[in-house]
């Protein structure tokens, strides 16, 4: 069995020395132009030339959850795409978000500015019913997250395409459900997959549909963010901030606004990292699957793009 490792931002060496103990039997070798057709492949953001090289490959699977790097490319029908499921992410974006939560509800980033001036006061207890937690996307990741949520005792509600049952979750679903779910939210997190339904939903409508003194964490992707709409919101005060990991560009622009925007806290595309014991013991033993014909768990579909 050949398998092609064409991942570009990921150190090669330490993947193909993973891949190559978890699957003794296979050759797994970096990807270059006029390699060899392999069986399989382990990508992150690829050239269009690696899929036009490889078009009947068994399996291409994604060193991530979000494939909108490889769906935005000329992709065969056929071709059988696979994210990571979890794979040690979920839990990382639940204490991402849960942080992100308790910072703002308890308002350590005050403390932490009083601190610098050497100030020793108190802010008002909050009641965490004034906080209600709205959840766009209720996948693998909405899913843990709203757990984590909800374990902290605020209201949550999550957001999906089809209709769910989640314990401790109120859910809505469908685009005739959004305004009901935005008007009772105050902080927003973005789970979603960016597909083209998804591209720009976080913007001037959406966002100033929810309650007053909102507050966001993106940590989906930068394209499902209006960033100037976002900022007219803080600006105004309808929003009481937001956090940032994921942004259109990356790595943030110098001189970007929202660096210095004093209600924007900034991470660099961190809230969940790829992991790659876990990455590759979920590859191997989906590849070991597939190869006895048996069913996998995350296979993209393509029409919906995600
Ligand atoms: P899943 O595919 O498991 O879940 C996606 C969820 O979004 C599902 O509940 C789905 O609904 C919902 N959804 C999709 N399209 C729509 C729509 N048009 N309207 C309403 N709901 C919709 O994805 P994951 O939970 O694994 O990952 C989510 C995203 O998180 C990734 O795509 C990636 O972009 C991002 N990510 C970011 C990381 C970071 O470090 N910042 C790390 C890892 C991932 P339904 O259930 O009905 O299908
Ligand atoms: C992912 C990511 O999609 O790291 O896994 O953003």
């Amino acid at each position: 069995m050949k398998i092609s490792f064409c991942c570009t931002d990921f150190k090669a060496e330490p993947w193909l020395a993973g891949l190559r103990a978890a699957l003794p039997q296979a050759e797994i070798e970096v990807w270059t132009p006029g390699a060899p057709a392999a069986d399989y492949a382990v990508v992150w953001a690829p050239p269009q030339a690696f899929i036009d090289e490889q078009p009947n490959i068994k399996a291409v699977f994604n060193l991530g959850a979000g494939v909108d790097a490889l769906t935005q490319l000329k992709l065969p029908p056929q071709m059988k795409l696979v994210r990571l499921d979890d794979a040690g992410m979920s839990v990382q974006m639940a204490e991402y978000v849960v942080h992100a939560l308790i910072r703002h509800f308890r308002e350590f980033d005050h403390y932490e500015r009083d601190v610098v001036q050497g100030k020793w006061s108190y802010r008002r207890p909050r009641l965490r019913e004034e906080f209600p937690v709205g959840i766009m996307g209720l996948g693998v990741l909405g899913q843990r997250v709203a757990q984590a949520v909800a374990q902290f005792e605020f209201p949550v509600l999550g957001w999906s395409r089809s209709p769910k049952t989640v314990d401790g979750v109120r859910c809505f679903a469908g685009a005739a459900q959004l305004p009901e779910f935005l008007a009772e939210t105050k902080v927003l997190v973005c789970l979603l997959p960016l597909t083209t339904e998804t591209q720009g939903i976080l913007n001037r409508t959406t966002l100033a549909q929810l309650q007053p003194g909102g507050y966001v964490i993106n940590v989906a992707r930068g394209a499902h963010l209006v960033e100037e709409d976002l900022i007219e919101l803080l600006d105004s005060d309808h929003l009481a901030g937001a956090a940032l990991d994921v942004f259109r560009q990356e790595p943030l622009p110098a001189g970007h606004p929202f660096w210095r925007h004093p209600k924007i806290t900034v991470t660099p595309h961190t809230a969940a990292r790829t992991l790659r014991d876990e990455s590759v013991a979920q590859i191997a033993q989906k590849i070991m699957r597939l190869e006895r014909g048996e069913p996998i768990a995350g296979v993209v579909d393509h029409i919906r793009g995600y």
